[in-house]
């Protein structure tokens, strides 16, 4: 009753609510071999509503992080039995960078060389074991602020904003790993290139917001026919591509085609009235061809699409 009356008070119960939800999300490993105090982080961190795993040994800690790729943070003790504190931080370095993984280092001994030491090999932060709760409380939360903005701005990156799919900065390394991927493992592989067709003329007599619209509803058709496993990108203007895996060429072109009729079928509606756009497709099955021949060859049979007419797929 106290904090409704009063505007700050209400504000502090939501960012504190908002933090709680937010926390239920992350899962942190504490690594020490004392069970006492593992269990007291443990405590301490539930009551900030973490989910809480824990390991009494370097290497158990190793295993588990290799195993699993949904821990956000990592409370490690630098004095350990057999594998040491700064090892386990070596061995997460190779894997993770510390926008990552963060890794806060803890100690027990006042031992001042080795807050130096620790951070020098890769961890984040690191604390005495004589800090109080608000300091403790303080120095995760701020981490996990850290972690969440990272993340925030490496998804804004990779992502266009209009259609929300994925963008071209994160489609050349993706499609080079597929490409890398497909020839040690075998799996087949093509590439198709999409363009929407006399785009212009959408933009120049219905203008640029009908022109978005029209390009969002592309997009969806798009994401709504193309498996998450395959890797879909708008490469710029009203071009996109994407790399179907372990598929083969008849259903890689049956795909396009469904892509191509309902692209066709579909309404965009606009304030006046409704419209709808077509796509053309060049597509390139690969046999052994790196990803600037893919492209150009997949180019080349959109070239032919949009000569033959556009509204097709050409291969
Ligand atoms: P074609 O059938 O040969 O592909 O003809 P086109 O008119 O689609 O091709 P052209 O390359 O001449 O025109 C592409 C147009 O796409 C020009 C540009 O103004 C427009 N465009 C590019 N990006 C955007 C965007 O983000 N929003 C809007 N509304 N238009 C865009
Ligand atoms: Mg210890
Ligand atoms: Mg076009
Ligand atoms: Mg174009």
């Amino acid at each position: 009753d106290y904090f409704f009356k009063d505007q700050d008070g209400l504000q502090d119960v939501v960012s504190l609510v908002t933090r709680l939800l937010r926390n239920e999300q992350h899962k942190i490993l504490v690594v020490d071999d004392s069970p006492t105090y593992c269990t007291y982080l443990k405590v301490l961190l539930q009551r900030q509503h973490y989910q809480v795993i824990s390991a009494f040994t370097g290497e158990e800690a190793v295993d588990m992080l290799s195993r699993s790729n949904d821990i956000s943070l990592v409370l490690l003790d630098y004095q350990l039995p057999g594998m040491s504190g700064y090892d386990v931080i070596r061995r997460i370095r190779k894997q993770f960078t510390s926008a990552q993984l963060p890794v806060i280092g803890v100690s027990g001994q006042m031992d001042q060389q080795i807050p130096a030491q620790i951070l020098k090999c890769g961890a984040n932060d690191f604390m005495y074991k004589g800090f109080t709760v608000e300091e403790f409380y303080s120095r995760i939360n701020n981490m996990m602020d850290l972690l969440i903005s990272v993340r925030e701005l490496q998804d804004a990156a990779y992502k266009d904003f209009l259609t929300g799919l994925h963008n071209r900065q994160y489609f050349y390394p993706h499609a080079n790993t597929l490409i890398k991927q497909s020839d040690e493992e075998h799996i087949s592989m093509g590439l198709a290139m999409m363009d929407i067709d006399h785009f212009k003329n959408v933009n120049d007599t219905y203008g640029h917001n009908a022109g978005d619209e029209a390009l969002k509803v592309v997009a969806d058709q798009l994401k709504e026919h193309i498996r998450s496993e395959d890797l879909l990108a708008r490469l710029g203007g009203e071009e996109f591509c994407v790399i179907f895996s372990d598929m083969t060429p008849d259903q890689m072109r049956q795909r396009l085609e469904t892509i191509r009729q309902s692209i066709e079928n579909t309404d965009i509606p606009l304030s006046e009235q409704n419209i709808s756009v077509t796509i053309s497709m060049g597509l390139c099955i690969r046999q052994s061809e790196d990803l600037e021949t893919l492209m150009e060859n997949a180019d080349q049979a959109l070239y032919q699409a949009k000569a033959s007419g556009r509204n097709q797929l050409v291969q």
